[in-house]
Parts: C-alpha cells; structure tokens; sequence
C-alpha cells in the first residue's frame, strides 16, 4: 500500500471516489469453499426509545434488509466457515466496518486509507473472510468512529464452535452509554476536558438498548453470558449477584483456568464470557452489576423460570482453544511501546474525523503526528517472527490498547499476577508495564490503539507493519 501521509490522506479524501465506487474486493478470500450470501448491513439513520423522554433522533446502526432496525444485529459466524457480509451506506458521512477481534486479512480489517477506501454513501463494499478462532467479538465502523459509535454502531459478533460446551440457555448483553440530554436527544460527544482524562461518560447506560433489561433462564441451568463492552469510554467492574457465575472466556478466548466472577474490570473493546449457574427457586433472579464508582449499578438481570434443571457449573466441558500461534519468547523480539500524555494541544489532521485536539501519544508521537512526513509505523515486522510488545502506561489513567489482525499472550505485568491470557485487547493500568507476545503471522499494517475513542482520536494510535 503507499505510504499513509497526511498529504496522501487529503488527497485520498479528495480523489477517493474514483477508486471508492461499487463493490469492494470479495472473492479473494475463501477460496477454498463457496462464499456464502453475504449478509446485508446497511448503515442508515434510525431512532428509538431508550429513556423515557421518548424518543431519541439521529441513532445509526445497521439494519437487515427486510428486518426490523434496531440494535445492530447479533452476527453468527462458524468458527472455520466462510462469511460475508455486504456494507451499503445510506448514511450521509463515509464508513467501514472493523472486525474486532477477528483475525482475517489486512484488506478485510475496515481501516479506510490504511486498509480500504472509504464507503461513500451510496457505495457498498462486500467483506468476506473466514473466522479463525470461536468466542465472542464485536463490530464497529473505524471512520468518524465517536460519532458512528457514540450514536449507535457498535454490534456483537458471536463465532460458534460445533464444539462448545451445551448450555441451558445463551444471552447476549452488547454494554454501552449514550450521550443524551434530559430531553432525549443526542448533546455533545465529548468535552476536551474530559478527553484529556479518563474519557467524557455517557449519560444514560444501557444494555441491548435498553436500561437494565431482565431476561428469562431456566431455573439450576447453565447459562451462557457472553458479554461486549461496547462503549467508547466506559471501564466495567463486574460482578454477579444471586448467582455463581464463573469466567470461561475473556476476549474471546477460554481462559487457562476458570474463576469466579469477582469484580473483574473489563474496558472498551473487550468481552467477558460467564457461565451462570441460575438459583434454583423459580422468580429468582441474578443480576450482574457494574461496581466501579460510588454506587453499584445494575447492568442486566436474568430471572429463573421453571423447575430446576439442578446444573452443576462443574458438568461443563473444557472449550478448545483458538488456534493462535505460540509465541517463541526466547527468540522474541522486543517492541517499546509508551503511552503518555503529550503536550500538544493543537488541532491535527485524523483519518475519520478529528476531534481537534491532541492530548495523548505512543512513543510521543501524537497520531497522525505533527511529526515529519510520512506517519512511519512504530515496528516493521517480519511474518513468522514472535515479538513482544513492551507496554508502558506513563499516564495516570488505564489505557484498553487494542491490536488489530493478530492476537497476543500476556506474559507479565509490573504490578500484578497475570494469567497467559491469548487476547487482542489489554487493560494498561497506570503505572503498569505490561509484556504481550505475539508471532507476526497476518500480513499488513494493522493498528494498535487505545479504545477509549476520545484518547485514540486525540493521539493514542499507531500501527505495526508486518512484511
Ligand atoms: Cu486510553
């Protein structure tokens, strides 16, 4: 691909319809079995009911074509199957769509100008890849992402494996925060103060869309939680109350030993996989709770219904785990990678809408960079190598750095036991060096970020290039 330079980029975004027309790069993938139909996810401009001031304007999601709009849907995926789905815009403003997550090839990964063009409205684009790994993922665009995401487009992506354990019952809970006023509608996305912080909160928590919902599971069963953070600002602390419930996934992937659920702090971008014993009386119910700030907050809670099953939590099946390769430490090669505040406040250029401030950098170089032409990634690497990634968080807030493309183990942190988590997302406390190890092993250039999206718009991004 050219170089990404903020020179490039303007022109791209001058130029771009000329290469941004019609049906985007499908068929290059899958080869091996039949692409699928793909999956219509038109981008459009909705509104509904998520407080009872009515109804809120200006919502964007994806809708099915034919389907009722709503919440993004809940995409399933097959572990080792072919999928594909087709993006049409109908929104007023470019978008893509990133695949969080889900290791498929750069041109899939929804980057514009670093892995596709922009999807102009009107224009469609086809993604089609094959997911490597099961667990629980999600989907956003990567273009004007506060605004996409702040109003609505953060979805859940749910890969299944012939090979899951058999549970009683599955619920999905897609977590994220809306900015609205008292009068329902959407106020401002972020304050620079707050940017420059820990990140501007929404006002108003949800989950699927609405405020504390309840569902229904059967009484002693097992149920599955599979639970994304979709929110562009919000760190979890969570816990369960009424229920045993243990953690089986985090990221996506099985964790080396289960646990209980006891105040797990989960941030923007990641999942949390629960297996809930339900009480066995029926009307009871268990409620997941976010504890981080003064007073608990109830997320969601799920109510016990008919005789008990009598499940024992121990009863289920180990998961397999993903097939991610191992890093080979002794060999690795190590990456510095700092997060720090900057001290440049000037606006900046930004792929997808600038926020107009700079507050925050990797390596003290503020994304796109008020640095010389071109934008260099932090690391050039070679496929097939292990590196590992040094992270050092020299900012008084937590940082979820996220890693496209590729998936990593965590070694070992400076401030507390780790397990040899395999994940895409790390939850950098301050203060905390961290070591993530990873084989090079998907060709491109695929970001590594901060998912507070106030902190990757105002500075905490780069990229590494894999050759
Ligand atoms: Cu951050």
């Amino acid at each position: 691909m050219p170089l990404l330079t903020r020179r490039n980029l303007l022109k791209a975004s001058a130029v771009a319809g000329a290469y941004g027309v019609g049906i985007g790069i499908a068929g290059k993938f899958g080869l091996a079995e039949a692409a699928p139909e793909p999956q219509v996810l038109k981008a459009l401009k909705t509104q509904a009911t998520l407080t009872d001031a009515g109804v809120t304007k200006n919502i964007m999601t994806w809708g099915n074509v034919g389907g009722a709009v709503g919440m993004p849907p809940v995409l399933r995926m097959t572990k080792g199957k072919p999928y594909a789905a087709r993006l049409t815009n109908t929104l007023d403003e470019p978008t893509t769509i990133h695949w969080h997550g889900l290791r498929i090839p750069n041109k899939m990964d929804g980057v514009p100008f670093m892995t596709q063009p922009y999807v102009y409205t009107g224009d469609s684009f086809d993604y089609a890849f094959t997911p490597p790994d099961a667990g629980t993922f999600w989907y956003h665009p990567h273009c004007n992402t506060l605004a996409q995401m702040g109003q609505g487009m953060t979805g859940v992506i749910v890969v299944e494996d012939a090979a899951d354990p058999t549970f009683d019952s599955e619920v999905v809970l897609n977590l994220r925060d809306w900015r609205l006023g008292g009068d329902g509608q959407f106020i401002a996305a972020f304050r620079p103060r707050d940017a420059a912080k820990a990140g501007t909160y929404g006002t108003v928590r949800t989950a699927n869309w609405h405020q504390e919902p309840q569902y229904d599971a059967p009484a002693g069963g097992l149920v599955r939680l599979r639970i994304a953070v979709t929110d562009v600002t919000r760190i979890f602390s969570m816990k369960m109350e009424g229920a045993e419930a243990t953690v089986i996934a985090i990221d996506g992937n099985p964790v080396p030993k289960r646990f209980p659920l006891d105040l797990l702090q989960i941030g923007p971008g990641q999942r949390l996989d629960l297996a809930v014993r339900m009480p066995d009386s029926e009307g009871a119910i268990a409620t997941i709770e976010d504890i981080r700030g003064t007073t608990p907050k109830t997320i969601a809670r799920l109510r016990s219904v008919g005789a008990s099953l009598k499940r024992n939590i121990g009863d289920l099946a180990a998961m397999a785990e993903n097939p991610v390769a191992k890093p080979d430490v002794s060999s690795a090669q190590k990456i510095s990678v700092v997060l720090s505040a900057t001290a440049e406040s000037a606006p900046v250029d930004s792929i997808c809408g600038t926020l107009g401030y700079s507050f925050w950098a990797i390596n003290k170089v503020p994304w796109p960079g008020d640095t010389s032409d071109p934008t260099a990634p932090l690391s050039e690497l070679k496929l097939g190598k292990s590196y590992i990634l040094q992270l050092e968080n020299v900012t008084p807030h937590t940082h979820p750095i996220h890693l496209h493309g590729m998936s990593f183990t965590v070694l070992s942190s400076s401030t507390r036991e780790v397990m040899p988590l395999v994940t895409d997302t790390y939850l950098v406390q301050p203060d905390e060096k961290v070591q993530l190890a990873f084989v090079a092993d998907n060709l491109g250039d695929w970001l590594l970020h901060c998912h507070i999206i106030e902190h990757q718009k105002t500075g905490m991004t780069s990229y590494v290039r894999v050759v």
